[in-house]
């Protein structure tokens, strides 16, 4: 057997760029790149590796390693975590701002290799800077906070150890059921010890992801629960997508004259257009899903964790005269809510139903009331979203002026605050990939790095990204990050002064305004200043401005369009207004008792929703 001498960083990134990828015949890597910032945990060992197969595996700085990850992680969702990229860290503090990333990719179940430095293997300087020492388990380190947060987490104290290790790693990341996070700690001492690595190792390995095949007795029962149903629903998540089987949902929904709602993560599956296409569902749902979600007889969830935003806290659509059949890739998804299984992939699976269905087809009183419940939510969203010339503009107006100018080649990106509800409700999709919002984990300070992400991903498509003042303070740095690397976004700032969904959700819970907007916050007596954003933007090498009101903002994105370089808008809107229209009840906990009347008062609306809840 022949062999190569690396070190085990070395080895590392030869693997991880001999790996690549088949899909829809063309063939690719399957890593487009390391998001690395160094430390003296990574530099000298990973760092130097990555500086020889920079061309092949190249390594881009970035400013932040939380925030650098979500781009990695939204890199692999615009790709339908087809590709990917891995991103690494320092010991310590670099490495436990990876975690918060590391969650998001495992809530949402999308592929990032995580390659954080670790402590001495051998201990030899211990304790080194950086290092949290744990007085009663010396084999504990920081990198330990992964395990929780990964699907797969090893820790690599001998080089040998790669060669059974990140085959495992590789393969979590492209399995369609266990697809998350991958964590290989890597000590700082192993990252450069020397090892005969046989070359076999590091030949080219083409990938494709698996297609699991539905049970035939699950399909079976799949199929007589769908052609007994007069009053069928289909739930369209993110699976959907990942399964690349929103042309064949949208046929199969066409045919059959079923209506189709989404989750945050499946919208966009079909075009707004679409006959069946009913919008959004749940929580932030439009009135004619959640109408639909009451009513129906079947409902055929495809592709969704069905989390409470979906679900409606349970308190939606679970009644025991409604029967859920549940197609998901994974049987964790597939058994909950005492659902039907059919556990498959997506896009064969619906052929398969397809196949089995023969001439079954939704009631005719069904797919009336379905066309005109989605031609009255359309009126709502015209509504909601016209500009009516005020000054403060709501979330909605400017969600309107955003998706007029992101046309067909737009996608928008958010992730946290009134936002997502908002887009969830009012964004029309033109084509699946045209929404990319965050909500598995909604994590603030998701929004512009995750843009990064998404241009990475599709350059071709203009990313327009909507975030709040509250989640643009919290991280904004990879703005500087797509400024150096010439990635284009449009950046929309809602300065509303303060985190207003959380104000507002206070006030439903019958709390006092305290502490969410700026005003009502502990400061200064003159208050607290208000941020230039532009002035903010520019100083980050943005093309920049401020503007007043709907009509400006429309003229604004006009000159983003046409700019060559990432361009941040940013504009004064109303904390207080959100769309009254559509939604359904969120269980968030109330306090039993308080001496606030508006809080006891908000507990009994709390108790009797309850009651609604299925358990
Ligand atoms: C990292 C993180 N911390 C806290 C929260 C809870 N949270 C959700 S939205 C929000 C406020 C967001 O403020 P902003 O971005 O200004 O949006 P707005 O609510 O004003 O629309 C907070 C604190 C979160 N989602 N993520
Ligand atoms: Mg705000």
């Amino acid at each position: 057997m022949s062999t190569v001498r690396l070190t085990m960083a070395q080895a590392l990134v030869r693997y991880l760029a001999a790996q690549r990828i088949e899909s829809e015949g063309q063939e690719t890597p399957l890593f487009a790149g390391v998001f690395a910032i160094f430390g003296h945990g990574n530099v000298a060992g990973l760092g130097e590796a990555l500086y020889h197969v920079r061309d092949a595996l190249p390594t881009l700085r970035a400013h932040n390693e939380q925030t650098m990850t979500h781009a990695a992680i939204a890199f692999a969702k615009a790709h339908g975590r087809r590709r990917m990229m891995a991103a690494t860290s320092s010991i310590g503090p670099g490495a436990t701002n990876m975690v918060t990333a590391a969650a998001l990719a495992h809530a949402n179940r999308l592929p990032v290799l995580l390659l954080p430095g670790d402590t001495f293997a051998t201990r030899e300087p211990d304790p080194v800077l950086q290092q949290v020492e744990h007085f009663g388990d010396p084999t504990t380190t920081v990198n330990d906070c992964f395990r929780p947060v990964s699907r797969y987490f090893d820790r690599i104290t001998r080089p040998e150890q790669l060669l059974t290790s990140l085959p495992q790693a590789i393969a979590t990341l492209l399995d369609p059921e266990h697809c998350g996070p991958a964590t290989l700690a890597l000590p700082q001492d192993v990252q450069t010890f020397a090892y005969d690595y046989p070359e076999a190792f590091f030949a080219p390995r083409v990938h494709r992801v698996r297609r699991p095949q539905p049970d035939p007795r699950e399909l079976d029962a799949a199929i007589a629960a769908l052609a007994g149903a007069e009053r069928p629903l289909i739930i369209a998540g993110g699976g959907v997508h990942y399964a690349d089987a929103c042309t064949r949902l949208a046929d199969f929904a066409r045919t059959r004259g079923v209506p189709v709602a989404e989750t945050q993560a499946g919208k966009g599956a079909l075009p707004e257009v679409h006959p069946c296409a009913v919008g959004a569902i749940g929580v932030t749902g439009s009135e004619a899903a959640n109408r639909l979600a009451e009513q129906a007889d079947v409902i055929l969830a495809v592709g969704t964790r069905l989390q409470d935003f979906t679900t409606g806290s349970r308190a939606l659509f679970e009644r025991d005269d409604l029967t859920l059949v549940a197609l998901n890739v994974g049987r964790f998804d597939s058994l909950k809510h005492r659902a039907l299984p059919l556990t498959g992939d997506a896009l064969d699976s619906l052929t398969a139903l397809d196949v089995g269905l023969a001439e079954w087809r939704a009631g005719d009183a069904w797919r009336e009331r379905a066309g005109s419940l989605k031609r009255d939510w359309a009126e709502v969203v015209t509504r909601a979203t016209a500009d009516d010339g005020r000054d403060l503009p709501t979330d909605a107006q400017v969600i309107g002026a955003v998706n007029r100018q992101a046309g067909e080649d737009g996608t928008v990106v958010c992730a946290a605050g009134g936002l997502p509800g908002e887009l969830h409700k009012l964004w029309q999709c033109a084509v699946p990939g045209s929404y990319h919002v965050e909500y598995g984990y909604s994590c603030m300070g998701y929004e512009i790095a995750g843009g990064l992400g998404v241009k990475m991903a599709r350059p071709e498509r203009e990313v327009f990204v909507m975030v709040g003042d509250g989640s643009y303070l919290m991280h904004n740095s990879e703005l500087a990050t797509s400024v150096m690397l010439g990635h284009k976004l449009v950046v929309v700032v809602l300065d509303n002064r303060g985190f207003g969904c959380i104000n507002r959700l206070q006030q439903a819970t019958g709390g006092a305004g305290f502490n969410n907007l700026l005003a009502d916050c502990r400061s200064v007596p003159e208050g607290a200043p208000k941020t230039d954003f532009a002035a903010h933007a520019r100083a980050l090498g943005c093309l920049a401005e401020n503007v007043r009101g709907i009509a400006e903002l429309e003229q604004a994105l006009a000159r983003a369009r046409q700019a060559n370089g990432t361009y941040v808008i940013a504009l004064d809107t109303d904390p207080l207004p959100s769309t009254a229209e559509g939604g359904a009840w969120w269980d968030v906990a109330v306090p039993e008792i308080s001496e606030r009347e508006q809080v006891s008062q908000a507990y009994a609306g709390y108790s009797k929703a309850k009651q609604r809840q299925q358990r």
